[in-house]
């Protein structure tokens, strides 16, 4: 049995897409990552770096954290959502899946920091990873307007990948974000009329997520800030 260590937030909800677009059967384990779950020391155990997603599946024994570390894991597991198997076809969606990672979750993620919820002086870190948010978007948005996916003509674990950031893209880069990336926002809209993206909505319903971004959530989730003085 599949385990999903869940949050209704980016990165989590790659992982329930994909496991609603391949009707794996799975269960749903909240972590209420504003009440301070995700320091637990029983989720510790399956993620030492305390954040959602993470996975356990009985089969073999797997445990995997990091959202493109589990879409990799299921993708290969069920040989669903996976382009050709060329050297060429997963060379390009290795670079994409990495590109997600390491680029469209960390810069939109400081965006959104640094915009809605840092301290002041934050002049300069809301300019640079603004800059880098846009940048990083843009290319998807030009890749999008080659092709009708990430990899061409069919749907694949690159586009859950690019949808669980794409929801939040308002967010990140301000309400007008949407006329100058019409490619993100026609694979976002077309997703999210999948019934999988459907269903990974109504988990949000099932459960009593905190929503209060209150003193107590904003410790949990910013404990650097007990560093800066007074
Ligand atoms: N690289 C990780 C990032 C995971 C991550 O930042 N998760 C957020 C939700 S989107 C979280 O659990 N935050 C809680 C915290 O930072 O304490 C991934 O892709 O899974």
């Amino acid at each position: 049995m599949i385990k999903l260590y869940y949050h209704p937030s980016p990165n989590p909800a790659k992982i329930a897409l994909f496991l609603e677009e391949t009707q794996l059967p799975y269960e749903l384990v909240p972590v209420d990552t504003r009440k301070g779950d995700q320091h637990l020391p029983a989720f510790l155990a399956i993620n030492p770096n305390a954040k959602t997603p993470a996975l356990t599946d009985s089969e073999g024994d797997a445990v995997v954290f990091d959202s493109t570390a589990i879409l990799l894991y299921l993708a290969e597991k069920t040989g669903q959502f996976l382009p050709p198997n060329t050297p060429a076809a997963r060379a390009q969606m290795l670079s994409w899946m990495m590109f997600v990672a390491t680029g469209i979750g960390p810069y939109s993620g400081q965006c959104v920091h640094f915009k809605h919820f840092a301290p002041e002086p934050k002049a300069y870190a809301v300019n640079r990873y603004d800059f880098e948010a846009w940048r990083h978007w843009q290319l998807i948005d030009d890749q999008l307007a080659k092709h009708a996916y990430m990899l061409g003509s069919e749907y694949t674990v690159v586009d859950m990948a690019v949808w669980g950031w794409a929801r939040a893209v308002p967010f990140i880069l301000g309400p007008d974000a949407w006329a100058k990336l019409p490619n993100v926002k026609r694979l976002l809209d077309e997703i999210n009329a999948r019934p999988a993206a459907q269903r990974t909505e109504a988990i949000k319903a099932k459960y009593s997520f905190k929503t209060d971004m209150d003193e107590a959530a904003l410790k949990i989730l910013f404990p650097q800030n007990a560093r800066l003085p007074g």
